[in-house]
């Protein structure tokens, strides 16, 4: 298991300023099978990843530590695997950002539940509306996420929809919901910037247009591309009156082009620089993982 983000060596988890969640969970997967594969894969594409970020221009592991934490082991019950999975993250130290890397769609009710306060609000980019209140048998199914959101009390904003079960259509219009089709970013971001308050950013890789990123479970045509992506990124993360508790990248299926899993990595980059960036970390000493990697 590769348990580093690019050649960076990992702090203590008290000292992390990111701390980076493995969760190869694979129970409910419907399609095609992989995603347990895809943190290891994740971490290891962080290796062909620059240390300067150029969106933001400046090397945020300058100034930033970072841990990659034990991935959650897999347990033969459903119920409680999940159970597992809220207790462990809700008891990490909270002033960093967080990155879960699935696994599949259905972690993100249990991370949410661990690490969120009781209201907020979930951005949700996916193919699917994963409204289902159950799926093949399972509440727990990944193509439950948003439900369970919804029922957890929080208000969702879901963008890049494309494919929806008809039974899920009422519950759609509990979201705020940006369908794929004619997707009008200007809107997207407007909505985004609106927003107050607990903040969690859910990204299933199948948003993507498949062409882009096909090493996902169950793909679907359209899709968005990188570009809007790093545009909803730094909307989320220089918007100055949310609060972020933490994101996942799940569903993907690791390939052999690498390029989904590089678009992956990708995005952790970006999000650690665009966070650091709007924490100001750019204007504190730099003491970051990447001064450890090369004492002077
Ligand atoms: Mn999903």
């Amino acid at each position: 298991m590769t348990n580093h983000f690019q050649f960076l060596p990992n702090s203590s988890v008290d000292e992390a300023d990111i701390l980076i969640l493995p969760v190869p969970w694979e129970q409910t997967v419907c399609y095609k099978s992989g995603t347990a594969s895809a943190p290891t894969a994740i971490l290891k594409a962080t290796e062909q990843l620059e240390y300067y970020e150029e969106d933001s221009a400046w090397s945020p592991m300058k100034y930033m530590q970072i841990c990659v934490l034990d991935a959650i082991s897999p347990h033969k019950d459903e119920a409680q695997f999940h159970t597992i999975l809220a207790n462990t993250t809700s008891k990490l130290p909270t002033d960093n950002l967080l990155i879960a890397l699935g696994g599949e769609h259905s972690i993100t009710p249990a991370l949410i539940q661990g690490r969120m306060p009781k209201t907020g609000s979930v951005i949700f980019l996916d193919a699917h509306a994963d409204l289902r209140k159950s799926y093949q048998g399972s509440e727990y199914s990944h193509a439950c996420a948003a439900y369970r959101i919804l029922t957890q009390g929080y208000s969702l904003i879901m963008v890049g929809i494309r494919s929806i079960f008809e039974a899920e259509v009422e519950y759609l219009a509990s979201a705020t919901t940006f369908m794929d089709r004619n997707l009008n970013m200007e809107q997207v971001i407007k909505c985004i910037n609106e927003l107050t308050g607990p903040v969690w950013l859910t990204i299933d890789m199948d948003v993507f247009n498949p062409a882009l990123v096909p090493g996902v479970g169950t793909p679907q045509p359209g899709g968005i591309n990188w570009y809007q992506c790093v545009d909803i990124l730094e909307a989320v993360f220089f918007n100055k009156n949310v609060e972020i508790y933490g994101m996942d990248i799940v569903e993907l299926i690791p390939e052999p082009s690498h390029v989904s899993e590089i678009t992956a990595a990708k995005i952790m980059q970006k999000a650690i620089s665009f966070w650091g960036k709007a924490q100001g970390f750019d204007r504190k000493i730099q003491n970051g993982a990447l001064k450890l990697l090369n004492p002077q």
